[in-house]
């Protein structure tokens, strides 16, 4: 099994996390460093999603990952033997969230040299939104076996992403999952997000969202 550095997060010392994402951030523009948040309930697909996305984009972008858990360090190790690139994993010491200082522990702990740094947010779909990571691009997966109310029950995270993947499409099939009144309702909470359907195992319309990324990418 490949070895990945654990990083164990200190407490932030920051007492103005929002001010301290905002310079965060600005640091990581002027870098052209493009960090993606990645937000979702546990087991709607991050990491197997993040394993398909870089594969496609890692010949042509520098990218790196940071795995944030409460404890393990299994999609650290996942994600660096399915694709080869740098990964950390952040134990958060049961934390539920990671705020703009703990990120950028986790950056340092990744060097230099990157284009994309993917942030494996802990899994939940309330406490992550709550917290500026200072990331560049904020982004919530939605699987269909969770149901398409979530944007409704969840405000918060589909407000604060300009990115909402709904995931596992391939499973549409077996579930009530209405997909034009879930994209009305992430909609409602934002107007202009970015809305892809994709299903990461099949492959289905996994090109619009790599090309989402190119684009976003040329516009750093
Ligand atoms: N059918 C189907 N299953 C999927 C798809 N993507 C992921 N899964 C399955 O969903 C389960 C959870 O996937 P993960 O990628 O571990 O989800 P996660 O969000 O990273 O989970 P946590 O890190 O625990 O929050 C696994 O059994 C995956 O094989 C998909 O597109 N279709
Ligand atoms: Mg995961």
């Amino acid at each position: 099994m490949q070895e990945v550095r654990t990083i164990l997060l200190s407490k932030s010392v920051f007492e103005d996390n929002d001010a301290q994402a905002e310079l965060f951030r600005s640091g990581l523009r002027k870098k052209r460093i493009c960090l993606v948040n990645v937000m979702s309930s546990p087991g709607s697909g991050k990491t197997t999603l993040l394993v398909a996305l870089i594969n496609a984009l890692k010949e042509s972008f520098n990218i790196g990952v940071m795995e944030a858990d409460i404890d393990s360090d299994k999609d650290a190790v996942t994600v660096a033997e399915k694709t080869g690139v740098r990964s950390v994993q952040l134990h958060t010491g049961g934390m539920c969230h990671l705020d703009a200082g703990m990120t950028q522990q986790g950056l340092s702990a990744l060097g230099d040299g990157l284009d994309l740094v993917f942030l494996e947010n802990v899994g939940n779909l309330v406490c992550p939104a709550e917290y500026d990571t200072g990331a560049t691009v904020n982004m919530v997966i939605l699987s269909v076996p969770e149901g398409n109310d979530k944007p409704l029950k969840y405000p918060l995270v589909f407000e604060k992403s300009e990115l909402a993947v709904i995931s596992k499409t391939d499973t549409l099939p077996y579930f009530n999952f209405d997909m034009d009144e879930c994209r009305q309702y992430i909609k409602a909470r934002n107007a202009d997000a970015s809305v892809i359907a994709v299903s990461a195992k099949t492959g289905e319309n996994m090109d619009e969202l790599i090309n989402w990324f190119v684009r976003k990418l040329s516009e750093r």
